[in-house]
């Protein structure tokens, strides 16, 4: 099929930001180090039910590896230190605190938070100014000018050569910089100056090592940083673009080049059904990533290589593959321009205020009125706590008082409902929810009265009342509970220092009150879910790099194996407590060592086995 005007159009990629990656190593071991720094010499590993989902290099050394069972990882290193990490706060404090302190270097207020341990920056005002400053006489001797207000500020640095590692490395392949490169390669040069000086400031000031990523977009900057891990950063060199022949293309572009080299199932955006679909095109069979007589191997890899130069292969093609029934939009271009590295998507801009707050926790199966209302005061006392941390700011008029920053207006009660036994006992899994909302009853707000008291408020005139609008009767049983605050409303400040202080925050505040308007009511009946089951994929977005307004409720998680590694979850998509507490609420069972573990780590422990098995 020949390729349309629109499409190649449509592939033109602009190279005129300049990106960087963070993602902090081996990050929630790295929040109990700097906590306790003793346990930095000891093989530390953080355990989440039976398994070690993170563990510390020094344990790395020793052979321990992320998403192990705590039995394996015990018998590799008895004496190695397990500390419990269910606690989620403390992670959402350590994540929040190193995404403020990054943010405070920008200029533009462009940095975007994913999932818990990764942030995006854009640096390109900060790189275009330090690029304007540079003599071309003397690149060596340069000085990095971290603020524009004041040239005292920053560090000296050499413009004529990258901080950190360089891919493909030049000097070893010795390939020549083109003049028309030169532009680009001044710019990424600028830029990894600036990635290694932050990541120094993160690990001297805060005590956090990372790994990094410099590049044009965040797709390329997250990719970039994965070459070299930990404690290093990489650019992607130029030259981005092919020459005009585009036969050539895989021979000049390093874009495409390092893409190549990935499996489908990696590319950030490309999710696991995503890319199982376009595998089983690729191959024109059904294919099943693991074998059915012995689940240790992995089959059918299918590179990016293959699918762009499959015959016919193009946005319309992929439109095919990947659209139907619930799918989103353009996906077919989307993919394309991924597949040939293009993300235009902009690095979101720091948000005072969180789009939800959003608690939930899964059960074995509720099924009666006081268990329930039992599992609600302790949702809502979370909820109400995390309402006080995240809306509550110190008043600057009233010295000692607290205000507000945002008053959600609806609450959403969501639950899924297990469905009934199949003749022979058995239980379907259900990945479905049903939710139903009213307005937030204003005296949530009081900080008078203590949080209990409002809890049981809450409880009795407003989610008790919402459940039986879902469930009446008996015949229930629920494995999942969610309480959702949404559609903020930012609280515009009434004094004239406040109001002069930031006129951004007066824009978003009209932002928000237009929001309102626009968001559509998100209840879910009951009978919907037989209906739209087929949209709902396991509690992962297929969104491309933004979370879809509907997406609200769905978990959108950082995959454990990278191949659902989706990016949809900015800091204002989706809440972090969604985001793993979600996954956990399924569990299974692995099926080589029979351990029972969350849904959302079976992939990934599966996959440990592969290794075990090739290492062995
Ligand atoms: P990762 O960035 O995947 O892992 P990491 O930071 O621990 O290690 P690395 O140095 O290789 O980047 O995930 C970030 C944190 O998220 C991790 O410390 C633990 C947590 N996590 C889970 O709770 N469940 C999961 O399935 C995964 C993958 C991570
Ligand atoms: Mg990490």
């Amino acid at each position: 099929m020949p390729m349309t005007t629109t499409a190649k159009s449509s592939l033109k990629r602009s190279d005129d930001r300049i990106i960087i990656h963070f993602d902090y190593d081996c990050f929630y071991a790295s929040v109990f180090e700097v906590e306790n720094p003793a346990l930095k010499s000891v093989p530390l590993g953080v355990q989440q039910k039976q398994i070690i989902v993170t563990c510390n290099y020094e344990a790395r050394r020793r052979g321990l590896r992320k998403l192990q069972l705590v039995s394996e990882a015990k018998k590799k290193c008895p004496d190695m230190v397990i500390v419990l990490g269910e606690q989620l706060d403390r992670f959402r404090d350590a994540s929040k605190m190193l995404y403020k302190f990054l943010e405070s270097f920008t200029w533009n207020n462009k940095v975007e938070k994913l999932g818990f341990d990764e942030v995006f920056l854009d640096v390109t005002d900060i790189v275009a100014y330090n690029q304007s400053l540079l003599n071309p006489n003397d690149l060596s001797h340069a000085f990095f000018n971290l603020s524009r207000d004041d040239p005292t500020i920053g560090f000296s640095f050499d413009a004529s050569r990258t901080a950190g590692h360089e891919y493909p490395d030049l000097d070893d392949t010795a390939i020549e910089i083109a003049a028309k490169d030169q532009e680009l390669l001044i710019r990424l040069r600028i830029g990894s100056h600036l990635a290694q000086h932050l990541r120094h400031r993160l690990e001297e000031d805060k005590g956090y090592t990372s790994t990094v990523g410099i590049s044009t977009s965040k797709l390329l900057a997250k990719l970039a940083g994965n070459l070299h891990k930990p404690k290093a950063q990489t650019t992607l060199m130029p030259p981005y673009e092919s020459t005009s022949n585009e036969d050539q293309a895989e021979q000049t572009s390093t874009v495409i080049a390092f893409l190549d080299t990935h499996d489908i199932g990696k590319i950030p955006g490309i999710g696991f059904k995503m890319s199982q679909k376009i595998r089983d095109h690729i191959l024109g069979r059904k294919v099943d990533l693991k074998d059915e007589t012995d689940s240790r191997v992995v089959k059918d890899s299918v590179s990016v290589r293959d699918v762009r130069l499959f015959p016919g292969m193009g946005p319309e093609l992929l439109d095919e593959i990947l659209g139907g029934l619930g799918a989103e939009r353009g996906i077919g271009a989307k993919a394309w321009a991924l597949i040939n590295g293009i993300d235009e998507s902009e690095v979101q801009t720091l948000k005072r205020v969180p789009t939800q707050i959003s608690i939930e926790d899964s059960y074995r199966g509720i099924s009666t009125l006081p268990e329930v209302r039992k599992e609600l005061r302790v949702l809502a006392t979370s909820l109400i706590n995390r309402m006080h941390t995240d809306l509550l700011e110190s008043d600057e008029d009233n010295p000692g008082k607290q205000r507000w920053l945002a008053h959600p207006k609806t609450i959403r009660l969501s639950t899924r409902p297990q469905p009934p036994r199949n003749p022979d006992g058995t239980r379907s899994r259900s990945f479905n929810r049903i939710s139903r909302s009213c307005p937030l009853p204003n005296f949530i707000f009081g900080l008078r009265e203590g949080v209990d008291a409002l809890v049981e408020k809450l409880v009795v005139e407003t989610l008790i009342p919402l459940f039986h609008r879902l469930h009446d009767g008996k015949g229930w049983s629920l494995n999942l509970i969610n309480i959702c605050v949404a559609n903020m409303v930012e609280t515009a400040s009434e004094t004239v220092k406040g109001r002069g202080r930031d006129i951004s925050r007066m824009f978003k505040h009209q932002e928000e009150v237009l929001k309102e308007w626009k968001v559509e009511d998100k209840d879910v009946p009951p009978d919907w879910v037989a209906e739209h089951h087929r949209t709902n994929d396991g509690g992962r977005s297929h969104a491309l790099f933004k979370a879809e307004p509907s997406a609200g409720n769905d978990a959108i998680m950082k995959g454990a194996t990278g191949s659902e590694d989706v990016i949809p979850m900015t800091q204002d998509a989706v809440d972090d407590e969604t985001l793993y507490m979600n996954e956990e609420s399924d569990s299974g069972k692995c099926s080589i060592c029979n351990a029972i573990m969350p849904a959302f780590a079976m992939a990934a422990h599966e996959r440990y086995h592969e290794f075990e098995n090739l290492s062995e």
